[in-house]
């Protein structure tokens, strides 16, 4: 059974598994080199070699346990009729959405918008040696709400009165998403990824009176939906503080991701009888070797006796040295 499985699955406490969010991405140059021939974000995830080659990369240069597919949570409103744009320092903006279509989109469209997707997975899984853990993901329901209204106002607020405005159509959005995630969940397993990853980035930015409703109960018919599938699941509801806790009694999926504003002492007191996963701040990895051992050793000493995936508490950022990661990694399997 490959690591992370193993650590899902049977709580097993011994071996510390080890990936990172974003492993793929703008620190590695190889990946700058394909991205600036690249300009068009979505199309280049709808490129299976090119996505499939991305995806390897980090894994030809670390001592990785897994890969994690290079795609973008935000194909789902793509294929669901969005046009998708990334616009350099200010992230990504999405057309109006059509709720009429959205309703009606049928599936068989969805399928085939998102089928390079499925085929870059497939081609990934040839050429991953056995042993190594491929991970597919999908966007939160809640998180994806947010990109497709345009409800975000800046890098850590949400607009309060437009969420108020358009609460039924977000009701109508998130029930919708459902159905479509767990179609684009079936076929990313079907393809060859056998673990799934739940990111709801944006959690922390609810009004509680909406936390299970927007949040909770979505991300729980998406668990429920792996577990009957036989897929583990790890969840990483981001900035929900001590409503992690919560977030485990009502979701209870096999892996919680822990952010960088969780105390990890805490979690282990409080999140139990799980895998946890991730938690160091990918900005400790801009400052010098001692500060970043220092608090791997924090992490690692901490779960030392406990089902533990090695991660951060959010992406890697872009200004990373790659040589860090690899200290990192090695940092991490030899720890004792
Ligand atoms: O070159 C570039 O500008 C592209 C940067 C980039 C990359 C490398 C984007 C745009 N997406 C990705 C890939 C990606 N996105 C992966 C690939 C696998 C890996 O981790 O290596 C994954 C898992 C995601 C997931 C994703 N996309 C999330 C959830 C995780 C998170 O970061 O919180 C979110 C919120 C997105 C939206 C998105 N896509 C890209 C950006 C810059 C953003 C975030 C924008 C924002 O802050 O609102």
């Amino acid at each position: 059974m490959n690591k992370l499985t193993d650590c899902l699955i049977n709580k097993n406490n011994s071996c510390k598994p080890v990936w990172f969010m974003r492993q793929a991405g703008r620190y590695l140059p190889e990946f700058r080199a394909i991205r600036s021939k690249n300009k068009d974000f979505v199309k280049l995830c709808l490129n299976s070699n090119l996505s499939s080659e991305i995806t390897l990369q980090p894994i030809k240069r670390f001592n990785l346990d897994a890969a994690i597919i290079f795609s973008d949570i935000l194909m789902v409103p793509y294929a669901l009729g969005q046009d998708v744009k990334f616009i350099k320092n200010e992230g990504p903006i999405l057309s109006k959405i059509n709720i009429k279509q959205v309703q009606q989109e049928q599936n068989i469209n969805f399928k085939k918008k998102l089928k390079p997707v499925y085929n870059a997975i497939a081609k990934t899984r040839k050429n991953l040696s056995k042993d190594k853990d491929l991970i597919s993901f999908v966007g939160a329901p809640w998180t994806l709400v947010v990109y497709m209204l345009g409800l975000k106002k800046n890098k850590d607020s949400i607009d309060l009165d437009l969420l108020e405005k358009k609460k039924d159509e977000i009701k109508i959005i998130l029930k919708k998403l459902n159905e479509y995630l767990k179609i684009h969940i079936e076929n990313q397993v079907n393809a060859g990824a056998n673990i799934v990853q739940i990111f709801d980035s944006w959690a922390g930015l609810l009004p509680e009176k909406y936390i299970n409703d927007f949040c909770f109960t979505p991300n729980k018919k998406l668990v429920q939906y792996c577990k009957s599938i036989n897929v583990p699941v790890i969840c990483f509801p981001k900035g929900l503080k001590d409503g992690y806790s919560k977030f485990l009694k009502e979701v209870n999926p096999d892996g919680l991701n822990i952010d960088y504003n969780v105390d990890p002492q805490w979690a282990k007191d409080n999140l139990n009888n799980i895998c946890l996963q991730g938690g160091m701040n990918p900005k400790i990895l801009l400052m010098n070797e001692k500060n970043i051992f220092e608090e791997a050793s924090k992490y690692l000493e901490i779960f030392k006796n406990y089902p533990y995936i090695f991660n951060l508490g959010h992406g890697v950022l872009p200004e990373t040295d790659p040589t860090t990661i690899a200290k990192l990694v090695e940092f991490v399997r030899n720890y004792k």
